[in-house]
Order: structure tokens, then sequence, then C-alpha cells
């Protein structure tokens, strides 16, 4: 099966850290492709960041062939729900395969993200999942995305500092790291802590395969419906759904259902 790991963020070197650990968890057979649009935020970090990097969350998955499932790199599950419209296969965010693995093995878990701007997403998307009262708390390192990248930033020795408070005073029993660029860091991070530490690109890459070797896609007969054929105008013609009927490439489908 051939998975398409996509990072909404459009720094590559983070795509490339994301890309290997979706390859260490994978199984053999399962084929990853790791990619991040050229167009969009280098760092997602809260709304307004999330809100522009979904057009190139689309691209990505309209672009890409023979895919069996599609994983969203990015912890706020950006643009999730738009992209199980689109897409046929299954589509998994980091965050919600994180939380219902991490809910798999621990009473209760704590949460350890970057900014506390990032902190109210994760807490809707929670509540939202349905595993709200499962969560002890959703804590902020206050390490941005970008610092994940740079060596000698003390990113890590920050965030391990929020885990032994996570773990001290939430008594979280498991910890799910909140920003895929932290997805080298979990195995370290456990091993130093003595309890269960998520990564939610690992998390998905296992959903994934599960969902394709039982043959689950997503539902289209409601919410996740492909959307109705209509010409969007301006910048965003070419993602009309049917086709833009202006451009050059018209009939160039983005997945959608004429009626309903
Ligand atoms: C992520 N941002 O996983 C989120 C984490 C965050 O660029 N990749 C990002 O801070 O919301």
């Amino acid at each position: 099966m051939r998975i398409l790991v996509i990072n909404p963020n459009t720094t590559a070197s983070m795509t490339q850290k994301i890309a290997a650990a979706a390859a260490d968890a994978a199984s053999s057979g399962t084929e990853i492709v790791a990619v991040n649009p050229d167009s969009g935020p280098p760092s997602i970090e809260g709304y307004f960041d999330e809100a522009f990097s979904v057009p190139g969350l689309i691209d990505e998955i309209r672009k890409a062939r023979a895919i069996d499932a599609y994983v969203i790199a990015c912890f706020d599950d950006t643009g999730l729900d738009a992209a199980r419209c689109i897409a046929e296969a299954p589509v998994i965010g980091i965050g919600e395969a994180a939380f219902h693995m991490a809910s798999l093995v621990a009473g209760r878990f704590g949460v350890v993200t970057t900014l506390s701007r990032s902190v109210p997403a994760i807490e809707h998307n929670l509540v939202r999942y349905g595993l709200a009262s499962r969560c002890a708390k959703v804590r902020a390192s206050d390490v941005p995305v970008l610092d994940l990248e740079a060596p000698g930033s003390g990113a890590r020795e920050r965030i391990s500092g929020e885990i032994r408070r996570a773990i001290r005073d939430d008594r979280a029993e498991a910890i799910v790291l909140g920003c895929a660029g932290m997805a080298d860091l979990a195995s370290a991070l456990s091993h130093e802590h003595g309890v269960p530490v998520l990564d939610g690109v690992a998390c998905a890459v296992k959903l994934s395969e599960s969902l394709v070797g039982l043959g689950l896609k997503t539902s289209k007969s409601g919410g996740y419906a492909a959307p109705r054929n209509k010409q969007l105008s301006g910048a965003m013609a070419r993602f009309s759904p049917g086709g833009d009927k202006d451009s050059p490439k018209a009939g160039e489908a983005l997945g959608s259902h004429p009626t309903s």
C-alpha cells in the first residue's frame, strides 16, 4: 500500500523528519510518500496559519495518484474534514490518531504542544473527537515550531520539562507530543520519563494500515460527500469542484459530485 504523508507547512526539513518517523513505523510492503506544499506558512501556529495551509494541502491531495491512505502531519489535523470530502481513500490526522491510541494505553493522557496559541485548537479537537474526558491537560512548551528544526535551541529540554510537570501535576499516565516536528523525540522521552510518549505520525501510519487492511474508506453518505460542482471565483477558481471552467485546463475535476 501507498500512504501519502502531507506536512501542510512548507518546511522541507520537517517533512524529511516526518518521512523518517513514518517509514520507521510502516510495515514492510507499505510505501511512504512524504510531501509538503510549496505555498503557505513555513510553520502552523494557530488559526491564521492553519487557514492558509489548507489550499496547499488540498493541492497535494489533488496532485497525488494511486494512494491508499492519506496522513495529515500537522497536529491541529489541519483541513481534515475538507480532505475527507475530496479523497476516496481514508484520511487520518495525526492529532486524532494519537488521541485514540493514547486512550488505549492510559486512563488519562497529557498533550505537550508548541506555543500557547496552538492549545485552543487542540482542545476543540479533543471535544470534537469525544476524547476530552480522557485528556488531563493540553500544555504548551513555549517552543516555536521551527525551533524544533534548530539544533541547540533547547527545544527538547523545554518539552521534557513540560512532560515532567504533566506527569507530576496533571497525573498524566501517557504523553502525546503535540507537533509533527517532535516525531523524532518520542522514544527517547518515553525512556527518560518512564511512560508511553506517543508520536502522532507513527500512530496515523499504523491506523492507516489497519483501515486499508480492513478495506475501509471514508463514508460519502453525509458530511464527507464529494463537494458539489460549482465555479469558485478569483484566486480560488482552480479549486473549483468539477474543474475550473475559465482555465485552459478546464475539466480537470477536483473530486466532485454534480447533484447532491
Ligand atoms: C504541527 N504546526 O504539527 C503544528 C503544531 C502546532 O507546523 N506542525 C506545525 O504548533 O500547532
